[in-house]
């Protein structure tokens, strides 16, 4: 697949990358060195694919906006995931993605309200940009969490090259729409029958100034590789402040528009999921609690942050904006 550069502290195939390995590389990276690493770790097998069948992605900026929190493991953060199009189990989606999804080639639809639309293939989207680390905390609605080292490029930069007109209030993704590799989008939902009802594609959306937000991220990797399709091969928005279904996943769409987009689970149950979906731990969901979270991995629970930390760089968003109402 597509290697932008192999120098900085790409590693050989067999190198395994758990949490204490990557943070060591990287200090030893800073250090001067890189190469000559240890080998004799064997590769760590992630269910259908194993990691180091992903591709290194090369010299990677440092972000300032990085956690220094321990990360979750590549293992935890690679077959613990919400990919429904995959179905609803936790485990599936690594136990089916990776032999189902194609992400070669891949193009994503730039449309609506902007002075250049057009499809862009996957390479052209990324070329122009220098590829970041970014460490954030990922938080699910579902009142688990973790941190995840990903790799990509400020949505924003991708945002301004297709230059929005003065319309485009809001911005719409898509997630793919084929049944023969998402089995729930088949008519019997692969199994999966109240999956076979929702309306597919999956659809986010965010407000132009949230995705011009330097937080929000369009990432194409994890752990310094290519990302694993149960993260949402080959690329997906990451935006930490909110809660993880807005972060959506293999996106071949971009679509600005005037009017608020409806999302995926905001329409499967309005009065549950809304539209902003800001992480708030004085909100709660109607059925469970949201002032708490379980970081995958931990026993216990910890509390969850107003904006799952992330205020200082976005509070000023919602300004005036009642979010008990907009939640
Ligand atoms: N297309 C698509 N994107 C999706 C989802 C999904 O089911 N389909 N699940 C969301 C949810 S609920 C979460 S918590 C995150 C999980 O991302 P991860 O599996 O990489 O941790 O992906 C989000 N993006
Ligand atoms: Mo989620």
């Amino acid at each position: 697949m597509w290697i932008r550069q192999t120098r900085g502290w790409s590693l050989p195939e067999s190198q395994v990358t758990d949490e204490r390995i990557y943070r060591g590389r990287r200090r030893f990276l800073q250090g001067g060195a890189a190469l000559a690493l240890g080998t004799t770790l064997a590769p760590r097998a992630v269910f259908g694919k194993p990691m180091a069948r992903l591709d290194p992605l090369g010299e990677l900026a440092e972000s300032r906006f990085s956690t220094d929190e321990d990360l979750n493991s590549y293992e935890q953060i690679t077959s613990y995931n919400n990919f429904y199009e995959f179905g609803t189990g936790k485990e599936d989606p690594a136990a089916r993605a990776p032999a189902l999804l194609q992400t070669e080639p891949w193009s994503v639809e730039i449309s609506g309200e902007v002075e250049k639309p057009g499809k862009v293939g996957f390479e052209d989207l990324l070329g122009a940009h220098t590829l970041e680390e970014r460490i954030y905390r990922l938080r699910c609605v579902e009142a688990w969490s973790m941190v995840v080292p990903w790799a990509g490029i400020p949505l924003a930069e991708v945002i301004k090259r297709f230059q929005p007109t003065s319309r485009a209030k809001y911005v719409r993704f898509e997630t793919l729409h084929d049944p023969e590799q998402m089995p729930a989008q088949r008519d019997d939902g692969g199994g999966f029958s109240w999956l076979a009802s929702l309306e597919w594609p999956y659809v986010e959306g965010l407000r132009m100034d949230e995705a011009m937000n330097p937080l929000a991220l369009l990432a194409v990797g994890l752990y310094g590789k290519e990302m694993p399709a149960q993260n949402g091969a080959p690329i997906r928005l990451v935006v930490p402040w909110k809660y993880g279904f807005k972060s959506i996943k293999s996106i071949v769409r971009i679509h600005f528009q005037e009017e608020q987009p409806v999302n995926t689970w905001n329409k499967i149950a309005p009065n549950e999921y809304g539209f902003y979906a800001n992480v708030n731990p004085k909100v709660d969901h109607p059925r469970w609690s949201q002032a708490r979270e379980r970081r995958i991995g931990d026993f216990f629970k910890r509390d969850t942050l107003m904006f799952n930390g992330y205020g200082e760089q976005i509070a000023h968003l919602y300004k005036g904006m009642d979010l008990k109402k907009h939640f």
